[in-house]
């Protein structure tokens, strides 16, 4: 995909002369990977649901088993998938500004592209958790269940992740907020904006002073905040934003 050259260009000059980046990541950023995006996450045998539904707490109390084997299917897809060149340049980047990395994918591709200190504002797939605990909850070691139980109090074991309706971490919200007020730019990369209040954080970092841009090759609810959109697909771009040499240090 052809990248306006004027763009490019006055992307580049904002990244050389901001002090603190704030990188904002959607499913967007992993779909170079292979990582279908959360809208069409559900392709093939999950094409018959909405995303929305399966992701809260009252889809799996009423169906734990088709909960579960969504979230296992997507572990599964995701630990055969590589980080794209999209994360690496934002891990790259991040040895050349100070930047504050947060991200509302479960996929822990940015750890696995070097990036250190990411922000998981929606938790992540590969950590669990007990429904209803009893506070010393165990799986026994065989436990080949589909949610695993506790031994003890017979509790569900559950993905470690925010599902809709649930509140957000709330260190990283807070850590998330806090680089919203006080970066000087804000890169949005890979999101549909659609989702809240991760999607707020583009237009605080703009009321409080900053530029905004936004990398996604198609248009989002965030492009209006945007100064700059790039319509382009973030392991495409990425790396031509970064100051010259240290795409490939
Ligand atoms: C909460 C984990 C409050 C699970 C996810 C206002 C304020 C607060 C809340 C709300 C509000 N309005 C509505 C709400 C409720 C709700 C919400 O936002 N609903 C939406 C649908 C309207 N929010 C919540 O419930 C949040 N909780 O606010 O709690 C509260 C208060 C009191 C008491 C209790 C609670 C929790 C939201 C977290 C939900 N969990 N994930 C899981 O993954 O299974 S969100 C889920 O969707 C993903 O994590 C993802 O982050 C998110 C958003 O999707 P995107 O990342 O944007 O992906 P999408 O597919 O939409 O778009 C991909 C984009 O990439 C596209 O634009 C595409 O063009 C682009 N793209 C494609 N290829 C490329 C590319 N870009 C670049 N390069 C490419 N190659």
């Amino acid at each position: 995909m052809l990248i306006d050259a004027a763009l490019l260009a006055d992307a580049r000059q904002r990244i050389e002369a901001a002090r603190h980046i704030l990188v904002l990541t959607g499913a967007g950023i992993s779909a170079e990977s292979g990582v279908p995006t959360f809208r069409d996450a559900l392709t093939g045998l999950w094409a018959r649901f909405d995303p929305e539904e399966l992701a809260t707490e009252e889809a799996f109390r009423r169906q734990p088993q088709l909960v579960w084997d969504w979230y296992e299917h997507r572990r599964e897809l995701v630990a055969a998938v590589q980080p794209n060149p999209g994360h690496v340049a934002v891990a790259r980047l991040a040895a050349l500004r100070q930047v504050t990395l947060v991200t509302q994918n479960v996929d822990g591709l940015h750890q696995r592209a070097g990036s250190s200190d990411v922000i998981e504002l929606h938790g992540n797939l590969f950590a669990n958790k007990w429904l209803d605990g009893c506070g010393r909850c165990e799986a026994a070691p065989d436990d080949g269940g589909r949610p695993p139980r506790c031994v003890h109090c017979g509790a569900l074991m559950r993905p470690g992740v925010v599902w809709f309706g649930e509140e957000l971490p709330r260190v990283a919200r807070y850590r998330a907020e806090h680089a919203a007020e006080q970066c000087d730019l804000c890169l949005v990369v890979g999101t549909s904006g659609m989702v809240y209040p991760a999607a707020a954080l583009p237009g605080v970092a703009r009321d409080n002073g900053a530029g905004v841009i936004v990398i996604n090759p198609q248009p989002s609810a965030l492009d209006a905040t945007a100064d700059l959109v790039l319509q382009a697909p973030a392991g495409q771009c990425l790396p031509m934003l970064l100051p010259v040499g240290a795409a490939s240090a």
